[in-house]
């Protein structure tokens, strides 16, 4: 063993890390990995056999779109995606427990929420095709834009919620009380910003919920590298309640989402959510992951797919049958040519507008970089940009 190896192992008695999710406690769950409905003596949801599948047909096409998604970077569409695949349950379950006041800070692998608040998938591929900034208005859907640097959005998000506070948008039992909720990954919690944001939250109360997606990894390094205690028992330290969710379970994380988010509007404060979940996929296409994880891991959480375990409770209890697959599919299937479609025809930007919007009221030295480089295209023969 390396020193580094020896430096990294965990000192003996210490192991609260290792314990399986499932025997803890604090796990929830209402739907296991083959389709049976558990109880929770905190936390349930009463759907209506409609909204159980449209739950399911969202988890689908968010898959597909996602796969055509990666597809398109395969064939030199994309510049890069960071794939979903795994995450569908985490992100559409916290995706639909949100009420339409409520603001989102989503990372960039935020595709299943961004297609739950009614944003059309097409928004975001403008930016992976390097076309464009990210193409929506924050306000208008009430989704910012998707942030690459890791754990930056926890602090804009904090800040939001301490401002929708102090607008006293928070607290009203009309059901017009607002919450904010931040997305971010297990490395996040490694960064200063996150532990900057969980500080500011906990002593000004803010109406935030964090959610983490626990996918084991932050490109290639392991949980194990992140943290020697549950993440979600982090929250403790800074003074507001934390829970693990099954993130494979879309009922769960529908139930935990919720009832944290009304807390924050009852004007509660915080509350940390870690949903235990998997990448199936690489980090981002531009990643392999065989180089760092064992075909068995994977295989593992194939066991325990967030699609799969929805489909077997619908056929189990009678509330679909294989027609309604086949249209899911087909509808999926539909949604994706489109998306394909849309992205090719994505006209290319005149290279002069990465410029523009870099100051609200411009700037003399953006304004020279604008003429030496128009001056540059300029030089080359035949150039109309
Ligand atoms: C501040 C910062 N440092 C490093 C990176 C490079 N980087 C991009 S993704 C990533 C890992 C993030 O892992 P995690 O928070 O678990 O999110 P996941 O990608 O697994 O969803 C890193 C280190 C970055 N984008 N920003
Ligand atoms: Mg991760």
């Amino acid at each position: 063993m390396s020193k580094g190896q020896a430096a990294r192992s965990a000192p003996a008695g210490r192991t609260a890390g290792k314990r399986a999710p499932a025997d803890d406690p604090a796990f929830v769950q209402l739907l296991t990995p083959d389709g049976e409905r558990v109880d929770h003596p905190d936390y349930s949801v009463e759907f209506t056999d409609d909204e159980y599948r449209d739950l399911y047909r969202d988890l689908v096409v968010v898959r597909k779109l996602d796969a055509e998604a990666t597809a398109l970077q395969r064939q030199g569409e994309l510049g890069i995606w960071a794939s979903l695949l795994g995450q569908e349950a985490a992100q559409v379950g916290s995706g639909r427990a949100l009420r339409p006041q409520d603001m989102v800070f989503p990372t960039y692998r935020e595709h299943g929420v961004l297609y739950c608040r009614g944003i059309d998938p097409i928004m975001p591929l403008g930016l992976f095709r390097g076309v464009d900034q990210g193409g929506w208005d924050p306000n208008e859907f009430k989704f910012a834009m998707y942030t690459i640097v890791i754990g930056a959005q926890t602090l804009h998000a904090t800040g939001y919620a301490m401002g929708i506070a102090m607008d006293g948008k928070v607290g009203d039992d009309d059901g017009t009380s607002e919450a904010v909720i931040a997305y971010f990954g297990d490395g996040a919690t490694s960064q200063g910003d996150v532990n900057e944001a969980f500080v500011w939250s906990s002593v000004f109360n803010a109406p935030i919920v964090f959610f983490c997606q626990n996918n084991q990894y932050a490109i290639s390094e392991p949980l194990e590298r992140q943290t020697r205690v549950p993440l979600y028992q982090r929250a403790r330290g800074f003074g507001f309640p934390g829970i693990r969710v099954d993130g494979n379970d879309v009922l769960a994380t529908y139930a935990v989402t919720r009832a944290a988010l009304d807390d924050a509007r009852r004007g509660q404060g915080p509350t940390l959510i870690e949903a235990y979940t998997y990448r199936m996929g690489a980090h981002t296409t531009s990643d392999d992951p065989t180089r760092y994880r064992i075909a068995s891991e994977v295989e593992a959480w194939q066991a325990k797919d967030p699609v799969k375990r929805v489909r077997a409770f619908l056929s189990k209890n009678k509330l679909a049958d294989d027609d309604f697959f086949t249209t899911v599919d087909e509808q999926a299937r539909k949604d994706a040519v489109a998306l394909r479609e849309r992205v090719l025809d994505m006209p290319d930007p005149n290279p002069l507008t990465i410029f523009d919007n870099v100051y609200a009221g411009g700037s003399p030295e953006i304004d020279e970089q604008r003429e030496r480089f128009a001056a540059y295209m300029d030089s080359f023969e035949g150039s109309a940009h």
